[in-house]
């Protein structure tokens, strides 16, 4: 049986969770962290993943079923390595697993692969999504139907290279006093397929309406975007990096602007920090990331979920991981 705040499977290393409920059960999609001894750097290389397990449980608290390679890169023609945090969505009645790897080039790229069950197996594209680039798909499905993917993370993801709108080699962040570099987001087409608009950039705001600054750490955007609805307003989440908090900002629009709220989760153990949030019979649950498996190893993760509540008026309670 899982537990709040305890390793979701000890079985593997795992990160990155996008939880969703698909036919009354919860499924998490996360990374599958490769154990090795390789040093950390800031471009993320220790994170070696290869392939993807999904779990699921019956219900919340539930036994973990791993079901298994659901995809493995070895299988996806454009992919060279490094199959980081990827996303799910259900449209068309089947299953699309939204993920980021490496190409052949080296450069990060969004991937798309399909199944007629939540926990696979996928099938992928032959080629990465046209036009994408960078790390960390969320695919959010609006009441709509439409089915947005934001992404991007700075520093291993390449977010700061293509600030001028292209790839830039030697790309590097904003000075501290200018505006931070934006998430992306773009709205998928029908077939799942492709972008079908270019994407865009997501501005995170302050309470007066201004781009949240370089310099601003504690809040700025890094890597490992969420947007879920809630009391109909969009909320955006996301890693700030260098300061291991998970924030958030408010909007009326899937694009934004979201106006900064505050802290979700406090830093966990390990460098990353990564979530997901999901409605489930009625509560709503924070699955995150900790090192706590393998006493801090950065690349050695493992998934946990907690409960996430609201405050009246809309915000969110900071959850401190490890206080009872
Ligand atoms: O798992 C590899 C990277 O670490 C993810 O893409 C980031 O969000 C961070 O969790």
């Amino acid at each position: 049986m899982s537990k709040e705040r305890e390793p979701l499977v000890t079985h593997i290393f795992t990160a990155d969770p996008s939880a969703h409920v698909f036919n009354g059960k919860v499924y998490v999609y996360p990374s599958h962290d490769v154990p090795h001894d390789g040093e950390d750097n800031d471009n993320g290389d220790e994170y070696q993943m290869e392939d993807y397990h999904i779990l699921s449980m019956d219900k919340i608290g539930g036994e973990v079923t791993d079901h298994g390679v659901a995809l493995s890169m070895h299988d996806v023609p454009w992919v060279r390595d490094q199959m980081w945090a990827p996303d799910a969505v259900f449209t068309n009645d089947k299953y699309y697993l939204v993920f980021p790897a490496r190409d052949k080039e080296g450069m990060f790229r969004l991937g798309v692969a399909v199944s007629d069950k939540p926990e696979g197996p996928f099938t992928p594209e032959e080629n990465y999504i046209e036009g994408s680039f960078s790390i960390d798909p969320c695919s959010f499905k609006d009441d709509d139907g439409k089915v947005y993917v934001y992404f991007g993370g700075l520093w291993g993801g390449q977010l700061e290279k293509y600030r001028t709108g292209k790839f830039e080699e030697n790309g590097t962040e904003p000075e501290k006093d200018e505006p931070a570099v934006c998430p992306k987001c773009a709205l998928m087409s029908a077939d799942m397929k492709s972008f079908a608009k270019k994407p865009v950039d997501i501005q995170i705001v302050d309470e007066d309406g201004k781009p949240l600054l370089a310099g601003d750490e504690e809040r700025r955007y890094f890597e490992g975007p969420w947007v879920h609805k809630y009391n109909g307003k969009y909320y955006f989440s996301y890693s700030t990096g260098t300061t291991h908090y998970i924030c958030y900002g408010i909007s009326d629009n899937p694009y934004g602007p979201f106006t900064y709220k505050g802290r979700i989760l406090e830093p966990v153990i390990g460098w990353t920090t990564h979530h997901s949030i999901v409605e489930i019979e009625g509560e709503w649950y924070l699955f995150y990331h900790d090192c706590e498996l393998s006493g801090g190893i950065n690349h050695r993760r493992c998934v946990k979920y907690t409960k996430l509540s609201y405050n009246p008026d809309g915000t969110i309670k900071t959850i401190r991981p490890y206080e009872k």
